[in-house]
């Protein structure tokens, strides 16, 4: 298991490199240039990005949030020239020692809350929040407005500007998509990435769906092991994977965490993990938990001996972290609750492999 951190890069990040060095365990970084979907990545951004990680003593073999452009999801416009310049990114990417690139593969938005700093009554920290009740009387546009405001001034992750600017008309695009008919244009495009993956040696790792249902009506096809099934048969190869995150997968109880990582582990299908807890409040309605076990409802021991089991050598971060001591950061990726998540991971992590050795 290497663990590593989800960076912003030194111009969106306020927390230093360093800090995150000083974590202990820490091997290196989740990171990413931040860039619209469809773009070719130049060369020069990464290889300075690349130098600035290693040179504060730590690695850069993982990257997030390449993004699929809408055009790709779609099937329409100008998606063999995004594919096209995606591989180009992938190659890029391989060049410079990147093992793992995570995207996802869910229509118009990325992750989505109700609320992005939502008090957790036991101990006064606010953390991610989501209850479906409260999307029903919102609509898209009013949550993509309502998520821009409590960003605190930071980007967040799968709401660039940009892709915003083009709402109405994205969702639009989708009118009428069944789940196939996004599973045919997912297939076309790991058709066109995977065999360019295999051969310089980079594995794409999908992220699921979060929530982990369909919202707004749009078609959605990663937020379950059937259908993460389907997905690595699409394109039967050891570089098309997925990004487990057992926080996006589990905020669904149907979702049995620990087995889906032992299934998709022992098939040699787990790229990357994004390890988090979360706290069902009701139906389609939860909370970001502390990493710990007992402060949610995922079983945090259970989920690293299932990854010691499987799949020892992935990577892994610590996810969402509660906004604590009066941190102010970007909602979900402060340093403080992601440090402790760290070492928390890292301390189950010791334990079983010791327990292990010991028969
Ligand atoms: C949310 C993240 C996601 C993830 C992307 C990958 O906090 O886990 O934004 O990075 O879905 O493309």
């Amino acid at each position: 298991m290497k663990m590593t951190f989800r960076w912003y890069g030194s111009q969106s990040d306020p927390i230093p490199l360093k800090y995150i060095k000083q974590i202990p365990g820490m091997t290196g970084l989740m990171g990413l240039l931040d860039k619209p979907a469809g773009v070719d990545w130049p060369e020069e951004e990464f290889a300075a990005l690349k130098k600035e990680v290693n040179d504060a003593g730590l690695e850069i073999e993982v990257i997030e949030s390449v993004n699929v452009h809408e055009d790709i999801k779609t099937g329409l416009g100008r998606r063999d020239e995004y594919i096209a310049n995606y591989i180009s990114t992938i190659r890029m990417l391989a060049k410079h020692g990147v093992k793992v690139i995570i995207y996802n593969f869910m229509p118009v938005f990325d992750w989505l809350r109700t609320d992005l700093a939502r008090v957790i009554p036991e101990d006064g920290s606010n953390s991610l929040y989501f209850d479906e009740k409260d999307l029903g009387e919102m609509g898209p546009l009013e949550i993509v407005r309502r998520t821009a405001a409590g960003s605190k001034g930071f980007s967040l992750p799968g709401w660039e500007p940009e892709r915003l600017a083009l709402l109405e008309t994205t969702l639009k695009q989708y009118e009428g998509m069944t789940p196939d008919g996004l599973r045919k244009n997912f297939k076309y495009f790991l058709d066109a990435v995977i065999p360019v993956c295999e051969e310089v040696g980079v594995r794409m790792a999908c992220h699921p769906d979060d929530p982990a249902w369909p919202i707004f009506g749009l078609p959605r096809i990663t937020h379950s092991q059937e259908d993460f099934d389907k997905m690595v048969q699409l394109h039967d190869s050891p570089a098309n994977t997925l990004c487990l995150c057992t926080g996006s997968l589990g905020s669904n109880p149907d979702n049995d965490i620990p087995a889906a990582i032992r299934h998709f582990g022992k098939m040699n299908r787990i790229g990357a993990m994004h390890v988090r807890n979360v706290k069902y409040l009701g139906y389609h309605h939860f909370r970001e938990a502390a990493h710990l076990s007992s402060t949610g409802d995922l079983d945090v021991y259970e989920i690293m001996k299932a990854i010691y089991e499987t799949c020892p050598d992935t990577y892994i971060r610590p996810d969402h972290g509660r906004m604590i001591w009066d941190e102010e950061g970007r909602p979900g990726y402060g340093l403080y609750d992601r440090a402790l998540g760290a070492a928390y991971l890292n301390g189950l992590w010791e334990a079983i492999v010791k327990g292990q050795a010991k028969g």
